[in-house]
This record gives structure tokens, sequence and C-alpha cells, in this order.
């Protein structure tokens, strides 16, 4: 493990905070729709990316579809059930990135005690199993500037 420092002016002082968490990359962008035999074509046929991978992630209650785009992948979100987190997302209006996926390098579990310490609110207290087989768990969109966070890692 190692720790940086990020260092920032505030007040005409200059505070020192420990970062031990590394991420390499965004690892995805979630893309909630409602149908994504409707919105596919826009991604494959409009802006030439290959869906190299559709899965059911059953207590999601969402259908996946994966795209890659350089490093990055885009995951679109399809409802299975009205009750679904993204059905709900979607009925209240919203639609279009649902959350962003940061690839830790060292950990989730080590990275949900990290930013838990430092007052972050966490939905998933440990990590979990994902789509594609990923160790993930979510942090809550009020205390991560209303992005709902994704933090994710690949198994051993
Ligand atoms: N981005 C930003 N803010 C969001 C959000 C999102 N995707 N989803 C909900 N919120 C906000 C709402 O706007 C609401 O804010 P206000 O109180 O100001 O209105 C607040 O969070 C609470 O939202 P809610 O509608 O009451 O919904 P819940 O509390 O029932 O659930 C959340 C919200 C984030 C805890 C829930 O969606 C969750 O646990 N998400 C993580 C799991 C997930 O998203 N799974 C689907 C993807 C699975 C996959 O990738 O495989």
């Amino acid at each position: 493990m190692f720790v940086r420092f990020s260092t920032f002016a505030t007040h005409n002082k200059t505070i020192l905070i420990s970062i031990n968490m590394k991420i390499s990359h965004i690892e995805h962008l979630g893309i909630a729709v409602q149908s994504i035999e409707e919105s596919l074509p826009f991604f494959t046929d409009v802006l030439g990316l290959e869906c190299y991978a559709t899965e059911v992630v059953e207590d999601q209650k969402v259908k996946t579809a994966f795209l890659k785009c350089g490093e990055v992948k885009l995951e679109l979100l399809e409802p299975t059930s009205p009750e679904s987190t993204i059905q709900k997302w979607l009925d209240k209006g919203n639609k279009g990135v649902h959350h962003v996926a940061f690839c830790i390098e060292d950990g989730v579990a080590n990275a949900l005690a990290e930013v838990s310490e430092k007052g972050v609110r966490l939905i998933d207290q440990a990590p979990r199993k994902g789509a594609e087989g990923l160790n993930i768990a979510f942090l809550h969109p009020k205390s991560t500037a209303g992005i709902l966070t994704e933090l994710c890692e690949h198994p051993e």
C-alpha cells in the first residue's frame, strides 16, 4: 500500500490529506435505458461501438449490454422489474448516465474503509459480485457530489 497526499489551500492554510486508494481508470459508465433493443442502435450503428456482451444481473433486476470505448466500457442498464432501482430512477424522469464506476487497484474493501472513514455514506458495506464477475460496491450520491459512484475491482 502506498500513501499519497492531496494538498489544497483554504483560508490561507494548507491541508494535507492522505489518500491510500488508487484509481487506475474509469471502468465503466452506467447508462439507464428503458429498452436496450431500442437504445443500442445509437451506440452501435451511429457511434460504431461494439456490443460485446449482454447479461442479466438478477439481484439488481437489470439486463445489461456492454460496449467498449477504448479502455472505458459503457454499461446499458435496462430494468427487468418495476422494483428495479433503474426503473424507479427512470420513473422519476431521469435518463442517461446513471452511475460512474472507478477501477480500484488495491482492493474495494480497503477503499470502502478509507472513504467511510472520511465520512462518505456507503450503500454497500462490503464488496459484492456485480456484472462481469467484478467485485463492486456503491457509494451514496448524497455524499459523492450527486454522482452515484461505484468502486470495482477485477477478482484475483
Ligand atoms: N444518481 C444521482 N442521484 C441519485 C441516483 C443516481 N443514479 N439515484 C438516486 N439518486 C438520488 C435521488 O435523486 C434522491 O435524491 P433526493 O432525495 O434529493 O430526491 C436520493 O438519491 C434518494 O433516491 P431515491 O429515489 O429515494 O432512491 P433510493 O434511496 O431508494 O435509492 C440508491 C437510491 C442510490 C440508494 C439506489 O439506487 C442504489 O442502491 N443504487 C445502487 C445499486 C444500483 O444502482 N444498481 C443498478 C445498477 C446495477 C449494475 O450496475 O449492475
